[in-house]
């Protein structure tokens, strides 16, 4: 306790060093036409050293190609052969799919709310596999709930509506104990459903889908030597979370992107086993203004005007970002920004109280806890220089800590644009579900001997300790212990809405939209929700749902390596 009391210190310290610098470069946004201007505009366009690879972007067939579903469809987990880092072929396991005459891996499914997927799984690797449908509403037969996961060459039949509004949603592998693994090698795509109001959306900005709206699919991966995928995580990262060196955009490692002088529309899913993300659009080191038009569960009532946004595993995030006064030559960075991944871990309030103001992040504050301290404890990765790989593959450097500053794909201005439109003044209509945080049931985060528990209880096959009644409205407090880390906290089956954040660190706060501590992030509808250390978060669900029977779902943290070792519990929702 006493070393891992130590190394908090120094690891502390240095993250409020790498805080500070990263604040100075940020402080305020800016406006594009206030900007100093004295590089005339760029005639030919050669991509930066640090960036450059062309961002892969959703096409007809190949790695996540546009597979508009029509009729059913046969989905083959698998291990493939596929180039990550340029001209070298990597072994990555992938869903395929050969439909209509043209083979996807990792298909971006596309489909009209209300539509159906019937769809033949096959699991063609050698442990065993099922597919979670993130997001959607399913009954627990098409759930993908471990229970139901199948070994090599076995089959499970998915047959089922999607009710959904229009958002993005995700689907990934998740076997008990393997998840991390599969999704970390490769296995995942995004599911995207249509509407009327989202193609409203489309019309009035002009977007085009692979052109100006654009899904980015953020993770963090470590390669070795040879150029290919390595996941092992130690003990102390199955209890932390497996990091990578490198964030990888659509698969593609230090990737650009090109655009001219009008709104571009992003989808971001973080996709990463572990790590978490505040992200900001920099120019110069500082932060431009963006809208946040939707997150999990679908568009916003209205855009938000935000300079960043946490994004934790499993979280989505829909943004526009309005470049129609910028010049051509100018260019724009996708970054995270610095932040205290354990704020708080060292606070002196208990979960559930109000937090007056940010604590005094003291080193040492509290060492009676330190059984846990959170992120790099044994092993100082604080400092980017573990020892990693050759730098035959572009991808060396240690691995950097969550929170520290990291630059994640280069937007460059290339053309004009005659562009006239703006953003709608409505985008959609959020009903709010009436209820309040009075008398809540508690799930309650903590861990004991670095084993990550919810209500004391680790993941147990036959045991269903939450049950609920179908049509009730719950409400739930999410409270994290003070002596924890930051959860990204996930239900199957129902989107929800928060109600309200308590104790949250001052980084989370500073986000705060209304009197509830919510950030613009938080409104609408959401299937996963961060808790930091310390913070409780207040959510209401609504288990209406039309299945009849019982239904078994799950509840979990969505960092996969907390989730594989057991911070998952089943959820019975009783006919
Ligand atoms: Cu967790």
């Amino acid at each position: 306790m006493r070393a891992n009391a130590r190394f908090m210190t120094s690891r502390r310290s240095l993250l409020l060093a790498a805080g500070a610098a990263g604040a100075t470069g940020i402080a305020g946004g800016i406006a594009w036409w206030r900007a100093e201007r004295t590089v005339p505009p760029e005639p030919r366009f050669v991509p930066d050293a640090a960036f450059p690879n062309r961002l892969r972007i959703p096409g007809n067939d190949g790695l996540y190609g546009v597979l508009d579903v029509a009729g059913s469809f046969a989905i083959a987990a698998k291990s493939v052969q596929q180039e990550i880092v340029p001209g070298v072929p990597a072994a990555l396991l992938a869903y395929e799919v050969e439909h209509q005459g043209s083979r996807y891996l990792n298909p971006l499914i596309r489909l009209r709310s209300g539509g159906k997927i019937h769809a033949q799984f096959w699991n063609g690797i050698e442990e065993t596999s099922i597919i979670h449908w993130h997001g959607l509403t399913v009954d627990s037969n098409n759930d993908g709930h471990p229970h139901y996961a199948v070994g090599g060459g076995k089959t499970y039949e998915y047959n089922f509506a999607v009710p959904n509004r229009a958002a993005t949603y995700w689907y990934h592998p998740h076997p008990h104990h393997l998840t991390g693994k599969q999704v970390y090698l490769g296995l995942g795509g995004l599911f995207i459903v249509e509407d009327d109001e989202e193609l409203a959306l489309q019309q009035a900005l002009a977007l085009r889908f692979g052109e100006t709206d654009v899904p980015l699919v953020l993770h963090d991966r470590r390669f070795d030597a040879q150029g290919q995928l390595a996941f092992a995580p130690s003990n102390d990262e199955k209890a932390d979370g497996f990091l990578g060196t490198q964030v990888l955009v659509n698969w593609t490692p230090k990737p650009y992107f090109e655009a001219s002088t009008r709104i571009y529309r992003f989808r971001i899913l973080n996709a990463s086993n572990a790590r978490i993300y505040k992200l900001a659009f920099l120019v110069g080191g500082q932060a431009l203004d963006f809208q946040l038009i939707g997150n999990d569960g679908g568009l916003l009532d209205r855009a938000h005007t935000v300079r960043d946004v946490f994004l934790s595993p499993a979280e989505r995030v829909d943004v526009l970002l309005d470049l129609r006064n910028a010049r051509v030559g100018d260019a724009v960075t996708l970054a995270s920004n610095a932040f205290d991944a354990m704020e708080h871990e060292d606070g002196p309030p208990d979960p559930g109280t109000p937090a007056a103001a940010a604590p005094a992040a003291g080193p040492g504050a509290n060492d009676t806890h330190a059984a846990h301290s959170g992120y790099g404890r044994t092993e100082d990765k604080s400092a980017p220089t573990a020892p990693n790989t050759t730098a035959a593959n572009g991808l060396t450097g240690g691995i950097p800590e969550i929170g520290v500053t990291l630059e994640l794909m280069r937007i460059h201005v290339r053309r004009k644009e005659a562009y006239a439109r703006s953003v709608p003044a409505t985008l959609s209509r959020i009903v709010p579900i009436a209820a309040n945080c009075q008398s809540p049931r508690v799930i309650a985060l903590d861990h004991v001997k670095m084993v990550w528990r919810i209500n004391g209880q680790t993941y147990q096959h036959e045991s269903t300790p939450i049950t609920v009644k179908r049509g009730a409205t719950e409400v739930w407090n999410i409270q994290n212990a003070q002596a924890s880390m930051p959860h990204p906290f996930h239900i199957h089956g129902f989107q929800f809405q928060v109600l309200e954040r308590r104790g949250s660190p001052g980084q989370q706060k500073a986000l705060a939209v209304n009197d509830k501590g919510l950030a613009a992030s938080d409104l609408g509808w959401k299937d996963t929700v961060l808790v930091w250390p310390g913070e409780t978060v207040c959510i209401v669900i609504d288990f209406t749902h039309p299945f009849p029977g019982d239904q078994v779902y799950m509840l979990h943290c969505h960092n996969l390596e907390h989730e594989d070792q057991g911070m998952m519990l089943n959820l019975k929702v009783e006919a």
